[in-house]
């Protein structure tokens, strides 16, 4: 049994297409708590969470959009999750546009810190997320929290990343959209990049069970956290950023399903849902039936009963 705690983070602030902050309401609507408190967890929803006042904020690349929203979200997320975790819960963060990670997994970084133990990320996306807001040209700073958990410098504006993870900490998985500063960025990390490619040669399953094996030799914390458009946009529309060739329904719930045997996720993002692209809430029923088998939903419970 798992005491897990949602939290709403309504959040538009790192991309320019409206419509993520319904994002909270669309899993709640979709039945995320009932799913996962039928499955025998404990669920407590602490609701949306606010922005204060916004912080005084400037960044030498003109480029940057919003940066002062999301330093207050950043801030707001890394006390709420490091508190979840304190806690002993294991915080489910209800996106918002992925910028939201910059705070969550501060947050489980922080928690991981205190503990003495190292965190692990596991980054299921189409995009890579590593500039800076130095190098961003599109000046969505939701394609920069790769780079600011594993360290890079061209985050002066933002509070120092507590422990930053060493690059071999952090797994991007179904990668097909990188840009070039971040392509040459990426080069010069030791960063597992499971882009479609080595997913299509090698399957869903070996480099998944590579990166969770490490996982569990360094007894580290495991946060997840789960982009919409990591799952092929025919499945999945409501996403402000769809890249063809993402992962199937199938794969898609094998991977949840490997991270439940594995007994190793401490703590989650759903980011990226914009209900108002969504087709009847088809997208949001998908991402709370992928929670459901992160949380331990299967067909057959294979080590008790056998069918052949
Ligand atoms: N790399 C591009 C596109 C992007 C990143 N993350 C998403 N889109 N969702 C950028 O704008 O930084
Ligand atoms: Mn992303
Ligand atoms: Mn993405």
């Amino acid at each position: 049994m798992t005491q897990t705690i949602l939290i709403g983070a309504p959040i538009d602030s790192g991309q320019r297409r409206p419509g993520c902050l319904m994002g909270p309401a669309a899993y709640r609507v979709a039945g995320l708590a009932q799913a996962i408190g039928d499955l025998g967890h404990g669920v407590t929803d602490w609701g949306d969470l606010s922005l204060g006042d916004l912080p005084a904020a400037a960044c030498p690349n003109p480029a940057v959009d919003q940066l002062p929203a999301t330093l207050g979200w950043t801030e707001r997320l890394r006390e709420t999750v490091e508190d979840a975790l304190a806690q002993g819960g294991m915080p489910i963060i209800l996106g918002g546009d992925h910028s939201l990670a910059l705070g969550s997994v501060a947050g489980a970084a922080a928690h991981a810190r205190r503990l003495g133990r190292p965190l692990f990320l596991l980054w299921l996306d189409a995009h890579s997320d590593f500039h800076t807001p130095l190098t961003t040209t599109s000046g969505n700073l939701h394609g920069t929290p790769v780079a600011y958990i594993a360290g890079r410098e061209g985050f002066d504006a933002f509070p120092p990343f507590p422990a930053p993870l060493p690059a071999s900490h952090i797994c991007l998985y179904g990668i097909r959209s990188v840009d070039p500063a971040e392509h040459e960025a990426l080069l010069r990390h030791d960063i597992a990049i499971n882009d479609m490619r080595v997913l299509d040669e090698q399957g869903i399953v070996a480099p998944l069970r590579a990166f969770l094996a490490k996982v569990r030799e360094a007894g580290g914390l495991l946060h997840v956290s789960l982009d919409v458009d990591f799952l092929d946009p025919s499945i999945a529309p409501a996403v402000g950023t769809t890249v063809p060739g993402g992962t199937t329904f199938r794969e898609a719930h094998l991977v949840m399903e490997l991270l439940h045997e594995s007994g190793l996720v401490t703590s989650l993002d759903l980011v990226e849902l914009n209900p108002f692209l969504d087709e009847r809430g088809r997208t949001a029923r998908l991402m709370v039936d992928l929670v459901g088998s992160l949380m331990g939903k299967k067909v057959f419970d294979r080590p008790t009963r056998s069918f052949t």
